[in-house]
């Protein structure tokens, strides 16, 4: 895990990418619009039955993604490895999953695989392949966890899916996690390579034996996969950063900010409040200066590819590497 952690450190610039099914509503649903909240929360936010969701697969087919232009603009951005959304709150798997039919390859007339298409492109362009997974939230599961506090939740959106499933005392949440998550990341773990890290998100309900748990079983699987904090429970080989997030210094740890684009972390068609060139460079070298890595998201179309102004912020990092080395 050190030669890891040092690797990580050396590779202080990643890409995020939140890409799945609310990507196609891009922030609008049957004439409502979820306003200034963030894009994949889209389901939540408007509180869309599970069936109706489900329907956005039944068209989703993203011709124009290219997992090589992708990763090959990444690098060239100067970014070192990917961060990609393998399922995340909606429940939806943006990979081949044997443990629930909901998924991209079973569950869409695209029928590709787009994480096994970015893992073959990370090795081609020695970029590190991260995998995002929410382990707590899964608003597609009956037993995803639900903690019933919305009060904390902006705008007193609900955590976990009380629309579909409003009677939490019949809610478990260990059933989802053993028979679920943890399956699904032994599915992540065996069948794309080298994972650089996982990256969990909002560990809502999650016991320190679960977190310990899912912790084991990543290592067993692969030692070198760095976790992030967000699995809870202080189970992390390193910290990712959020608004009002308690540092505890460690020593021998690693520190990563993700960070926007705009102002969502799923695509959101009319969201146009787009952060300079300047003002990135200057958060990477701020970051960097503090030996704090910087994960910078994108939010890519329905249709695959990245948004206009998104691939001019890229080209801009890419110019300015050129001119100002790595
Ligand atoms: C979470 C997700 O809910 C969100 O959709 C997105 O994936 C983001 C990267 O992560 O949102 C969070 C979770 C934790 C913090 C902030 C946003 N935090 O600790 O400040």
């Amino acid at each position: 895990i050190q030669a890891a952690l040092e690797e990580f450190r050396r590779r202080r610039f990643g890409m995020f990418i939140h890409w799945g099914l609310y990507a196609a509503a891009g922030g609008h649903w049957r004439g409502q619009s979820i306003g200034d909240y963030i894009g994949e929360w889209l389901q939540a936010r408007l509180r869309i039955p599970n069936r109706d969701y489900a329907t956005l697969a039944d068209s989703f087919n993203p011709t124009g993604f290219s997992a090589d232009d992708w990763v090959r603009k990444a690098r060239d951005a100067g970014m070192h490895y990917i961060v990609f959304t393998a399922k995340h709150h909606d429940g939806f798997a943006m990979y081949h999953s044997a443990y629930s039919a909901f998924n991209i390859v079973d569950g869409t007339p695209f029928g590709r695989d787009p994480l096994a298409e970015l893992a073959a492109a990370c090795r081609k362009y020695d970029v590190k392949l991260g995998i995002y997974y929410s382990h707590a939230l899964d608003w597609s599961e009956p037993n995803g966890a639900d903690p019933g506090d919305s009060s904390k939740n902006l705008h007193g959106v609900s955590w976990g899916n009380d629309w579909d499933f409003p009677d939490r005392s019949r809610k478990d949440f260990a059933a989802y996690f053993r028979q679920k998550a943890l399956f699904q990341v032994r599915e992540l773990l065996t069948r794309y390579g080298d994972v650089f890290l996982l990256w969990f998100d909002c560990p809502l309900c999650v016991t320190p034996e679960q977190s310990r748990e899912l912790r084991d079983l990543v290592h067993g699987l692969q030692p070198s996969c760095l976790i992030n904090s967000r699995i809870g429970n202080q189970c992390c080989d390193y910290y990712s950063l959020g608004d009002n997030q308690l540092l505890v210094a460690k020593e021998k740890t690693a520190f990563e900010s993700p960070g926007t684009l705009n102002d969502t972390w799923g695509y959101k068609s009319d969201d146009h409040n787009w952060k300079t060139p300047r003002t990135i460079i200057g958060q990477l070298l701020a970051l960097a200066e503090n030996d704090c890595n910087y994960l910078l998201n994108v939010g890519p179309k329905p249709d695959g590819t990245f948004p206009a102004a998104t691939d001019a912020l890229l080209a801009a990092l890419h110019q300015w590497f050129q001119e100002n080395g790595d």
